[in-house]
């Protein structure tokens, strides 16, 4: 272990998705939870709006962690454990997934020697170490290596890179323990009709209408509209009790995603909040998360999928700077629903790879 400000520490930090994270192998830090903690707030520049004294880009989104580890488990490869670092508070949370730093998970523990590669590509199975739930990831390995270059663009990242696919399992009830955590399909919260789901990430569906909003705002107009935050903050609050996560005003779950018609050619449009700030586009469990629950007859926002396409298991979810493709299968027939299948393609991109050095 090494860890302190004046041997630093190895880390690789890569774009996962539309999230940008510094990856470790548990071996690499202290084993004491919050002596890691400390070290990893120090490595990240937190706590500080600007992170300017570290590695953080000042938004949650590249504020975050994986720490990587050989599994112990029969079904997994790798163990990922992933924590979301706060910007300007002192935080860091494993209360929930991130769907976008797994695209990262694969390549690193490829690259890193945690995994086998085989020629063309690699298959890496990664227990969310935060959920407990396994997500298969294939990874482009041509030849034995991995590639980061490829063809694939996704919204919110400029240019292509290589696919990397990821199936998700075992991921209904992931922090709840149930895929509609409250037993309803249905709720109120302050006088709202909501939905709350969670398969992969605990998420509130609301129609955007609700809350005086198209659903077409910016991103940069949410984030100036404080009132909506405050409003936001109230309401998660509430129904983060329903789903009995208790107190969840320190925690970064649930996301509250707001609903409406698509206008650019997909099947939803939607605005997420997370948990108060609005995305720039939409978390990847989350995304999968919505769509389960938009899927299940009498949910708020299934009247909007009876245009879909009977024969494609693929959705297109609108978000404030593009177009975000899942692929969810759910037996609604079931008592209660149950997920079948659940996946999305994302990129990753290596960025450094090498010793970064802690704030004292
Ligand atoms: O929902 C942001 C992101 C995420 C999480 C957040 C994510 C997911 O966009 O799986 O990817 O919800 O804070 O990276």
């Amino acid at each position: 272990m090494s860890g302190d400000d004046e041997t630093g520490v190895r880390t690789t930090m890569l774009r996962g998705g539309t999230s940008r994270g510094l990856y470790f192998t548990a071996a690499d830090l202290p084993t004491d939870p919050a002596v890691r903690d400390d070290l990893l707030l120090r490595l990240m520049g937190t706590p500080d709006p600007r992170q300017i004294d570290g590695l953080g880009g000042a938004t949650s989104l590249t504020s975050k962690v994986a720490v990587v580890s050989p599994s112990p488990r029969d079904d997994a490869d790798v163990d990922y454990l992933f924590l979301q670092l706060g910007v300007a508070e002192a935080t860091v949370s494993h209360a929930q997934n991130c769907g976008n730093i797994l695209a990262g998970v694969g390549p690193f523990a490829i690259e890193r020697g945690l995994v086998p590669a085989t020629d063309a590509e690699t298959t890496v199975r990664i227990r969310m170490v935060n959920s407990d739930s396994v997500a298969v990831a294939t990874v482009p390995t041509p030849g034995g290596r991995v590639t980061y270059r490829g063809d694939v663009a996704i919204a919110g990242v400029p240019g292509t890179a290589a696919g990397i696919t990821l199936a998700f399992t075992d991921t209904e009830g992931s922090t709840t323990g149930a895929l509609l955590p409250t037993g309803h399909v249905r709720d109120t919260v302050d006088g709202v009709e909501v939905t709350c789901v969670d398969n992969g990430m605990p998420v509130v569906l609301a129609l955007a209408s609700a809350f005086g909003l198209t659903g077409h705002e910016t991103h940069e107009e949410l984030a100036a509209d404080t009132a909506l935050a405050q409003r936001v903050d109230a309401f998660r609050a509430k129904a983060g009790a329903l789903m009995g996560l208790g107190d969840v005003s320190a925690s970064s779950v649930p996301k509250t995603v707001l609903l409406a018609p698509p206008t650019d050619g997909g099947q939803v449009a939607t605005r997420s909040f997370i948990p108060v700030a609005p995305h720039t586009a939409i978390g990847v469990l989350a995304a999968v998360s919505v769509v389960t629950g938009m899927l299940l007859p009498d949910a708020v926002g299934h009247e909007l999928t009876a245009g879909w396409p009977a024969d494609s298991s693929r959705v297109d979810v609108e978000h404030p700077t593009g177009h975000f493709l899942v692929d969810v299968v759910v037996d609604t027939t079931a008592t209660p629903p149950r997920v079948e299948r659940s996946g999305v393609v994302r990129t990753a991109r290596k960025l450094f790879d090498g010793t970064a050095f802690p704030r004292a």
